[in-house]
């Protein structure tokens, strides 16, 4: 039990500390009449200052919810009254939904989940409308996949520093990579690698969006072929692919994308450099020993075989010789994508590789681009290595041989800075404004915090390349997410670790545990860095995330124009206006026009025939922000989300005659319930009304 707190003075400074904190706080975003008045007494210049009664009010709660003094210091770090808007937003992978989710820091409030490749009924994605285009491109081999496995988000950057206009997201599972607007937080593309099943190193970003950075993983035959395992270094192979993005189309080009041929190791998580070592990216690796496991046939098993070696590879890419490369046509089409092949990335010396140790996960850039820092994940260091010296021993050939396959390997103490020891299990890195760096413990369930060296060395009192200190989380940290920490210009202040297992952190929910984020006061230095938050993700297990600055984001709050077709992000000529309302048919094609308003579809009753081929048109004829509504047509599948201005089409053929309540699934009005009308769908002579069965195939073609 906790030590009751008592009403020293000590503490009475303390809680009114905190509560000034509360008051004083910096007001993001706008004060709403509510805001104004609750903090009133601030702006007439009079700060709080708690009554002794309240200090006892304050105490006795404290006491009876056995809460201490770092308690309610945290409480006041994090407390976010209502109205009170956040300073960052955590875009977070999703794992297994295939969602992404945005976080408020530092409320750690879920504001919504942004469905990439799973279909999501309350935003209308998936379910009829224009979203479907992109859920027709979830398909794998031919087959709709309509699940994502999301690992790292990525948004786009400029200069090194996050722009806040787009966010992509990979899904290990297929090797697909997804494209969301963050003028309207949807998804608006999704291309799937056309080399690979799965991947893993994606997404990463060069420092101006020029490419978004799909690394490979398991290797296997480029273009989904067949080969036994027996031949795995002869046929199979390890991918990165550079997705070229086209900023003012919002859209991955395909046409100016291609791959790299990779040996068969295991590629795992990338970074591409910034500053100065803009213009490489780096990829580390593991199962170098390349082991084929068959643990069934008494060989060693993967775990076993992938580890053997001290060694592994960080591979070194310069992507614009690459680009160059590319251009000049020194690729082989597998799949009908450019590959360039190995032999060619030796030749045109941008491929090196260099030993790192041991099995590592993160490697990841400081914010100068001077330093790689590599986690070793069965080693307790991290390695630090200089972009300077990569680039010296380049030009001076300081190889220490070549793998298997030719590709020049540095020499590791030519390119090493240094190496760090802080603990087990070192996982991924981040990274704040006062020279310093953090990095996961996996095994030891703890966030590491390390000074950093060189042009770092003058901004902390410690000693350059040494642990300061750790902070337990609970439990098995993964990665972590320190404000704006994989930039150019990290923020500090806050980290968020993504702790997986929370066995005892919340009340239990059956066996399935869920996900713990845990966020951590990294503003005082020299101190304590302070779990000051616990999240429990209970929707999937999320891999990576980023934070960032909330005022970078311009979302909008309504649609630019009433008739918005959010795929071109333009204006529809299609979208029916107010007046224009109605039900045409040439043959068997039927085009309906509609018009959604509070609180009324227009028109009411759709008559149609068995058998029609149905256009639906819907213009969301508002412009307030309050005013979204929401259209299902339940036995057709069919259900939208149709925010203020936006224009929606749907095509069904109407195959199931019957009578069809359509009604609108946000809560709009007082007169929600009333927002509905008919579909009637007439049968064809000698059919009678189909009884209904099982309502479940829709033909969506
Ligand atoms: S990964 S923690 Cu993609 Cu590090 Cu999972
Ligand atoms: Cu519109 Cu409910």
């Amino acid at each position: 039990m906790k030590n009751p707190i008592r009403t020293s003075m000590a503490c009475h400074a303390v809680l009114a500390a905190a509560s000034a904190g509360l008051l004083f706080s910096c007001f993001a975003g706008e004060a709403n009449a509510q805001e104004n008045r609750r903090r009133r007494a601030a702006q007439e210049g009079k700060p709080v200052e708690l009554l002794p009664e309240q200090v006892a009010g304050l105490t006795k709660i404290a006491n009876e919810r056995q809460l201490n003094v770092d308690d309610l210091m945290a409480a006041a770090k994090t407390f976010t009254p209502s109205g009170r808007h956040d300073e960052y937003v955590l875009f977070s992978s999703g794992g297994q939904s295939g969602q992404v989710f945005a976080i408020g820091v530092p409320s750690m409030r879920l504001l919504r989940s942004i469905a990439v490749f799973t279909p999501e009924s309350w935003q209308g994605y998936g379910f009829g409308g224009k979203d479907d285009h992109v859920i027709e491109s979830l398909k794998v081999n031919g087959t709709p996949v309509l699940w994502g496995d999301t690992h790292h988000p990525a948004l786009s950057e400029t200069k090194g520093d996050y722009d806040g206009q787009f966010l992509f997201i990979g899904d290990k599972a297929n090797a697909r990579v997804g494209v969301i607007d963050l003028r309207d937080w949807e998804t608006k593309q999704v291309v799937k690698n056309p080399l690979t099943i799965s991947d893993h190193g994606a997404a990463f970003v060069t420092p101006n969006t020029e490419y978004v950075i799909e690394g490979g993983q398991y290797a296997t035959v480029l273009g989904y072929g067949y080969a036994p395992p027996e031949e795995y270094k002869k046929s199979y192979r390890g991918m990165v692919t550079m997705w070229k993005f086209d900023r003012a189309k919002g859209r991955i080009d395909l046409a100016n994308s291609f791959a790299l041929e990779l040996p068969p190791y295991w590629q795992d998580l990338a970074d591409a450099g910034k500053s100065a070592s803009d213009g490489f990216f780096f990829i580390n690796s593991f199962n170098v020993e390349m082991a084929t496991g068959g643990a069934e046939k008494g060989n060693p098993p993967f775990e076993a075989g992938a580890s053997k070696r001290d060694m592994d590879y960080l591979h070194i890419i310069d992507w614009r010789k690459a680009e160059a490369a590319f251009r000049a046509g020194k690729v082989k089409k597998i799949n009908g994508f450019p590959v360039i092949m190995l032999e060619t990335s030796i030749a045109e010396g941008l491929l090196y590789f260099a030993p790192e140790p041991k099995s590592p996960h993160g490697v990841d850039v400081t914010p100068n681009g001077q330093y790689m820092v590599v986690a070793g994940k069965l080693d307790p260091h991290v390695t630090v290595y200089s972009i300077e010296k990569v680039k010296a021993a380049i030009a001076a050939k300081k190889f220490s041989g070549s793998d298997e396959f030719g590709v020049p390997v540095l020499d590791f103490d030519a390119v090493k800075e240094v190496q760090v020891e802080l603990g087990l299990g070192p996982l991924h890195t981040q990274f704040d404004d006062k020279g310093y760096a953090y990095t996961s413990l996996f095994l030891d369930s703890a966030v590491a915090r390390w000074s950093l060296g060189g042009e770092y060395a003058t901004m902390h009192p410690e000693q350059p390349w040494k642990l300061v200190q750790k902070t337990p989380v609970q439990y098995n940290i993964g990665h972590l997410c320190a404000a704006e920490g994989d930039t150019v210009s990290p923020d500090g202040r806050f980290l968020v670790s993504m702790s997986k297992w929370s066995v005892d952190r919340f009340l239990t929910t059956g066996p399935l545990l869920p996900q713990n984020f845990q966020l951590l006061d990294i503003s005082q230095t020299g101190t304590t860095m302070p779990v000051i938050y616990d999240l429990p993700i209970g929707v999937g297990e999320p891999h990576y995330c980023q934070m960032i600055k909330a005022d970078k984001l311009k979302s909008w709050k309504v649609y630019p124009e009433v008739g918005w077709n959010t795929r071109t992000q333009q204006l529809d000529a299609n979208a029916p206006k107010q007046g224009q309302e109605g039900v045409t048919r040439e043959g068997n094609k039927v085009l309906v026009k509609m018009t959604a308003v509070r609180s009324h579809f227009l028109p009411e009753h759709v008559e149609v025939n068995e058998g029609d081929e149905v256009t639906w048109r819907i213009t969301a004829v508002e412009t307030a922000q309050d005013a979204t509504h929401g259209f299902c047509i339940g036995a057709y599948n069919i259900n939208l989300s149709l925010e203020p201005g936006e224009f929606e089409e749907v095509r069904f053929i109407a195959d199931r005659p019957g009578t069809y309540p359509f009604y609108c699934t946000e809560f709009c009005s007082a007169l929600h319930l009333e927002m509905m009308g008919y579909l009637h769908v007439k049968p064809t002579a000698g059919h009678a009304a189909a009884v209904p069965t099982t309502g479940t195939s829709r033909d969506s073609k």
